[in-house]
């Protein structure tokens, strides 16, 4: 609970560091680390003052950084009059707490951080619901580490319970009441919201759902081939909440897209549980496009924690899901490179597009048109009244041909297994045959 940045603070002036470990194995970028630390800072509006990666040398438990580095970041807030700082690395509370009393600022961690968007950001009642249930995990697990590091002090199991011991077990109780109830409510919100999806999955459209790191442009994308105005904007996290629309496919036929709430690495993974439910879009989906930012140096990184996550959700190649890679943001990629990029994303698979200009797009729907176009094609006669028949085709299914015989007019047309039960259900005296391949 000491998580939370005072949201009521006008302009909170913040120093953001990006602690690098030499030789971690990691290969990504630390300058882009670095700014995109900067960029959750200011997902939070605070407004950063001071950036730097910090090597750290060798491990001090108590402050993460070394001694001498302490005290020259405390003269740092001191001369900036800083109010925040956000270290971009996972703190222990111990290492938030000493921090904060040797730099007389409020400080922050990553998963802190990224919490507190999150609960920010949340709009409907389900993420909110959501958010919050992460966030209590995560103070729980805070709280297990603490306990766990005083009973080690004491050397034994505490039965007898030291103060400091019934304070925390006391949270405890308190935190996974709160838990509990929160987990209720959350069924209850998604009991209906199931009731909604059961609904839409008896509709015959495909369904494709956009994947990504944050700010790769997904919901940049998904207005461009919807023509929608869903909220994008060069801010971490701009989406939270699965958004649904309809896009014509090339051959008119509908189906729908939906926009997700962006990963990130080193996600908290109470962030990926909590948000599980609301990422049912993508796990059910006929299609996922992974959007990425093919223009960001640490693409490939980014490219690998997607993946991870996309694991977690159990939604890999492996698992049989078509999933195409997406590689946004080609305008911002220098000309004399265009041509190679282009010709790796052929030998990849993947569509190079850019949201913004259009270009590649319709090439992208051609793609999801002829891939989630394997719905058979049935012949119907239908008397020629039956207008009520002939429009739930054309709502339903693609009409594909259309010719009139006397009072009989034929149809071919496309339509999966479910949309053709229904129909023969609707319209009992419709004749159908399939249609010669
Ligand atoms: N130059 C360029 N900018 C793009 C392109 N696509 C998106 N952007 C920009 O990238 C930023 C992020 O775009 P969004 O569409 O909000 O990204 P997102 O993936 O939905 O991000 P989150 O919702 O935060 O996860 C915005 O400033 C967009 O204008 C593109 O093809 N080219
Ligand atoms: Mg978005």
């Amino acid at each position: 609970m000491n998580q939370s940045v005072d949201r009521s603070a006008p302009v909170q002036r913040a120093l953001i560091i990006h602690p690098t470990r030499a030789g971690d194995g990691d290969a990504r970028d630390p300058g882009a680390r670095l700014a995109e630390a900067v960029g959750l800072a200011q997902a939070l509006d605070l407004v950063p003052a001071e950036a730097l990666t910090v090597p750290l040398r060798g491990k001090t438990p108590a402050t993460l950084f070394g001694k001498g580095k302490v005290e020259e970041l405390k003269t740092l807030c001191e001369v900036e009059e800083l109010d925040v700082a956000v270290v971009d690395d996972a703190l222990t509370p111990v290492q938030q707490r000493n921090l904060e009393k040797a730099w007389q600022v409020k400080v922050i961690d990553r998963t802190g951080l990224i919490l507190e968007i999150f609960a920010r950001r949340a709009r409907t009642r389900e993420g909110r619901l959501q958010v919050e249930l992460a966030r209590l995990a995560y103070e729980r697990s805070r709280l297990v580490r603490t306990w766990t590091h005083l009973e080690r002090q004491r050397g034994g199991f505490g039965f007898l319970g030291g103060p400091g011991e019934t304070q925390i077990e006391a949270d405890r109780r308190l935190l996974a009441d709160r838990i509990a109830r929160l987990k209720k409510e959350l069924t209850e919100v998604r009991r209906t919201r199931g009731l909604h999806r059961d609904a839409r999955k008896r509709t015959p459209y495909p369904t494709i759902a956009l994947v990504g790191y944050t700010n790769a442009g997904k919901s940049t994308l998904f207005n461009r081939l919807t023509g929608s105005g869903v909220f994008a904007e060069n801010l971490l996290f701009a989406t939270l909440d699965t958004t649904l629309r309809e896009v014509k496919l090339p051959d008119g036929r509908p189906a729908i897209l939906s926009d997700t709430v962006g990963f990130i690495s080193d996600l908290p993974h109470e962030l990926v549980e909590a948000f599980r439910a609301t990422l049912e879009e993508v796990q059910e989906a006929d299609v996922v496009l992974h959007v990425r930012d093919i223009a960001n140096s640490d693409s490939d990184a980014q490219k690998r924690d997607v993946e991870e996550v996309l694991a977690e959700l159990e939604v890999t190649k492996d698992t049989g899901r078509t999933i195409i890679e997406v590689w946004n943001k080609a305008d911002l990629v220098p000309v004399e490179q265009r041509e190679d990029l282009q010709g790796a994303a052929r030998r990849s698979g993947a569509a190079l597009v850019s949201a913004v200009t259009g270009e590649g797009c319709p090439e992208l729907l051609e793609r999801l048109g002829a891939m989630v176009d394997d719905a058979p094609e049935v012949e119907v006669m239908l008397p020629h009244g039956d207008g009520e028949a002939m429009a739930w085709l054309y709502r339903n299914g693609r009409v594909v041909d259309r010719s009139e015989d006397g009072e009989i007019v034929r149809l071919s047309a496309r339509l999966d297994p479910q949309a053709l039960g229904r129909f023969e259900r609707l319209f009992p005296d419709a004749i159908l045959k399939a249609a010669a391949q």
